[in-house]
């Protein structure tokens, strides 16, 4: 590959992605395979945005037209970062946003994390979520769990690799997020209905997850996204009655 006048080698001897990037020039390439892929961006970015966006540990290559300099970089699939952080009290379905533009072309999971808080009667800590969209494709979860996956123990937010997954069930089963509608067994809290719907998932608090830092992952199928992906958009119900917050966070999980 050839920017400029620089002249860059790549070994991908040990990696399956290598990033490569001209620091504030919106220049970002990467060889994916043997397949070399050249992106242009509207604004600058950093080598820390370029390895962002190719979900790198490092980012290789400053060129300039005076001189090359070349590195290498394993680019790692997995889990993002935290793309979104939100917490209760919220006793209603509110939509966030989340721009996945830095995803274009992956193959992805939608994944959140859901950890009880520390105040109040912890069982009441069940939060919502419905109404998914992203880049064409939309969950509602009004004929089925289209399928989601749960973790069904106890899983920090450091576990996701380590998780076990089962597929998200038509049921009100505690320690697991669950496909229901009508409201959650326990009063004045969870979601009463879906958003604009009858069905949702929830994360149900009751014994043994009615615990502080009790923690639930879930996530999607995997989607292929489009070259312009734009923001994924989702709706929370964190009525915890009261008593605090609960956190729900949001990641990508990099397929490939
Ligand atoms: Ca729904
Ligand atoms: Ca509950």
């Amino acid at each position: 590959m050839n920017y400029n006048t620089g002249n860059l080698t790549i070994n991908t001897t040990t990696a399956t992605n290598v990033a490569i990037g001209r620091a504030n020039a919106g220049v970002a390439g990467y060889v994916d395979g043997q397949i070399a892929k050249v992106l242009i961006y509207n604004s600058e970015l950093t080598h820390a945005q370029i390895a962002q966006i190719y979900n790198a540990k490092c980012v290789a290559l400053g060129l300039s037209q005076a001189s090359a300099s070349t590195e290498t970089l394993a680019v790692t699939t997995g889990l993002s970062s935290v793309l979104r952080t939100d917490t209760g009290d919220d006793p209603n379905w509110t939509q966030r946003t989340v721009s996945l533009s830095a995803y274009a072309s992956r193959t992805i999971r939608l994944v959140w994390h859901w950890t009880v808080g520390s105040t109040g009667p912890t069982y009441q800590y069940d939060a919502g979520l419905d109404n998914i969209s992203i880049d064409g494709n939309s969950y509602t979860f009004e004929s089925s769990n289209q399928s989601f996956q749960t973790t069904t123990s106890n899983t920090s937010t450091s576990a996701y690799n380590s998780a076990s997954w089962t597929s998200v069930p038509n049921s009100t089963t505690a320690g697991r997020w669950n496909r229901d509608s009508g409201g959650t067994p326990s009063g004045s809290t969870g979601p009463p209905s879906g958003q604009n719907s009858t069905w949702y998932l929830y994360a149900e608090t009751s014994s043994p997850a009615n615990v502080s830092g009790y923690g639930f992952w879930l996530r999607s199928p995997s989607i292929t996204l489009s070259g312009s992906p734009g923001n994924c958009t989702y709706y929370t119900h964190l009525n915890t009655a009261g008593n605090g917050q609960g956190t729900l966070r949001f990641y990508v999980d990099v397929i490939s």
